[in-house]
């Protein structure tokens, strides 16, 4: 066998975990169905937010903290910027879960925070105009992770400690057999002791246990020129989701391009086979996304700079999945995040690697199980 460990998909989790894998001296094969760094999954349009008071759950914190080590790890050893710091508010009326969800995951941690109302919201943070009955969690280590930084740089790493690696190359079946697995692409038929899929939005062609429970769903996100362009600065913007009765929001300041970056979670629903979702942004996806922006960031409703559309791969309690394949130990599966997982994708790639290598991983990852579904 030529490799140990195949890795099926290089967005943030497979990249991550091929760099975790060849820093180990695990020789590791990873293969991309697209180009390296492409716009086609769930990574592209430039950053995702990071957040330490998870609304979700509280059994994400121990493993945002430690992505957050291994974010800074990589920014040392890539030489490049990969976390920047803006502090995070999780917006919702009164009492909703975000809001509660959010203390909870403060109080069960001890994380320093502050519970502001909407009026100070806009004293403290200008380009925010909430509703009054609003509340908001300050978190101060909040802020954004450059997604498509981060891949690149985690296969650069990956590259120069060993790892092989493929793009345009499809994965069109992963056989299990005793003692390895075959891994047959579109142009060749690979042997290996384990495969990690992490193909994202495509993971359910691969993985039967996933078929019509990982579902992708269709995301717009859209940057507009700020009026009052300061106002939306990473020093004076702090990202956020907030539950608004449009749905589900996140935005971010400036950065990359000259506009303030905003999405709605379950957009419009739209969901279906990855291949089969437009990627192309309408008129009417402009239309919403122009609606919240002049109804809850007023200043920032300028021109528009870009639309971009990426992809979510939901399970229905939209926790993640990492686990075994069920009858398939040698098949690890990873990446249907439910839409909030890049910012994990440096823990979730060491735990692949430490899955892969037969290393018990220091978390309780009981949430993540493929039974539950
Ligand atoms: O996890 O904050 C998040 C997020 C924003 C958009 C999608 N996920």
């Amino acid at each position: 066998m030529a490799h140990d460990v195949i890795v099926v998909g290089l967005g943030g989790m497979g990249s991550a975990a091929c760099w975790q894998l060849a820093r180990r001296d695990v020789r590791v094969l990873g293969i991309e169905r697209f180009d390296i760094g492409h716009q086609m999954g769930s990574s592209h349009g430039l950053n995702r937010i990071i957040r330490l008071a998870y609304f979700e759950h509280p059994a994400y914190v121990p493993l945002l903290r430690r992505a957050y080590s291994l974010w800074r790890e990589a920014e040392q050893l890539s030489g490049e910027q990969l976390l920047f710091v803006t502090g995070s508010l999780d917006i919702g009326p009164e009492g909703s879960r975000v809001v509660e969800g959010s203390l909870a995951s403060c109080a069960e941690h001890g994380l320093e925070h502050a519970l502001l109302d909407a009026g100070t919201v806009h004293t403290r943070f200008p380009g925010y105009r909430l509703p009054p009955g609003f509340s908001a969690v300050y978190q101060g280590d909040g802020g954004f992770v450059a997604s498509e930084r981060a891949i690149l740089a985690h296969l650069q790493m990956a590259s120069a400690a060993g790892a092989e690696l493929h793009a345009r190359e499809r994965v069109i079946a992963i056989e299990p057999r005793a003692g390895g697995v075959a891994v047959v692409t579109d142009q060749a038929r690979y042997e290996a002791g384990r495969v990690i899929v992490s193909a994202g939005a495509w993971i359910a062609d691969l993985v039967p246990a996933l078929a019509g429970k990982a579902v992708p769903e269709r995301q717009v996100l859209g940057w507009f020129q700020p009026k009052r362009p300061e106002l939306f600065m990473p020093d004076r913007f702090p990202v956020s989701n907030l539950l608004a009765e449009e749905g589900h929001l996140y935005q971010f300041p400036i950065w990359g391009i000259p506009g303030f970056k905003i999405g709605v979670y379950h957009h419009l629903h739209e969901s279906g086979h990855a291949d089969a979702l437009s990627r192309e942004p309408t008129a009417r996806d402009e239309a919403l996304l122009r609606s919240v922006v002049g109804r809850y960031f007023p200043e920032a409703d300028g021109p528009l700079l870009r639309l971009g559309v990426c992809l979510f791969t939901n399970v229905e309690d939209e926790h993640f999945v990492i686990d075994t394949a069920p009858g398939a130990e040698e098949v690890i599966v990873a990446s249907p995040c439910s839409g909030h997982g890049f910012k994990f994708a440096s823990v979730v790639g060491e735990i692949l690697a430490d899955i892969a290598t037969g290393k018990t991983p220091p978390f309780d990852l009981s949430l993540f199980s493929l039974d539950r579904l």
